[in-house]
């Protein structure tokens, strides 16, 4: 595992990083879960800056401020609906990680938090969706000097548990 990849517990509308990211639904107006949570945190100017955007389509990410929230932005990604695994669930989820990823190198910014997108409410299996993320950040890291610290953020322990035991069978994998 790339040394800058750090797997905590907690809400990641505490976090002090310059983006946090978002596992939004397409249209960008806000939902339950984590979303629902990043615009109260936010307040109401988040959402208007969201309406602005037009929507984004699965596996895309827009950045918006972070307005009340201690991070300086949030980027908002759209994970796929699980669906059993047959409609492009995997590639989906590793293009969220990899354009929220790409879009805060483009902004240069240099500690991001994500959450288990997908893992909730659109029912992506945990464990696949832990290596997915885990796969696409330390690819991406490898070719990447400007990002300094990536945050996943486990918001029950169950989710927490399951990160670490992938991030520790990631790390036995390596020569
Ligand atoms: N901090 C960190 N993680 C959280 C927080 C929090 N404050 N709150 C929940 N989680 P979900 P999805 C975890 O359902 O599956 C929304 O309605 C949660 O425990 O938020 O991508 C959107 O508008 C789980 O581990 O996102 C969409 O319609 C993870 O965040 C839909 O849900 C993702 O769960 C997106 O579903």
């Amino acid at each position: 595992m790339d040394p800058r990849i750090e797997i905590r517990q907690g809400d990641i509308t505490h976090m002090q990083v310059d983006v946090i990211v978002n596992a939004a639904n397409h249209t960008l107006l806000g939902g339950g879960g984590v979303d629902g949570a990043i615009h109260r945190a936010a307040g109401p100017r988040l959402l208007a800056s969201c309406a602005t955007l037009g929507g984004c389509a699965t596996g895309e990410a827009k950045i918006t401020d972070g307005y009340r929230l201690p991070a300086r932005y949030v980027i908002h990604t759209v994970g796929p609906v699980w669906h059993g695994g047959r409609q492009r669930e995997d590639e989906h989820l590793a293009a969220c990680y990899r354009h929220s990823l790409a879009l805060a190198a483009h902004h240069t910014l240099t500690s991001i938090a994500f959450p288990a997108i997908s893992t909730g409410v659109y029912r992506f299996p945990l464990e696949g969706a832990t290596r997915i993320a885990l796969r696409e950040t330390n690819a991406f890291l490898a070719t990447d000097s400007s990002l300094q610290q990536v945050i996943f953020v486990c918001f029950d322990a169950r989710t927490f548990e399951v990160y670490r035991r992938v991030a520790a069978s990631f790390s036995e994998q390596l020569p």
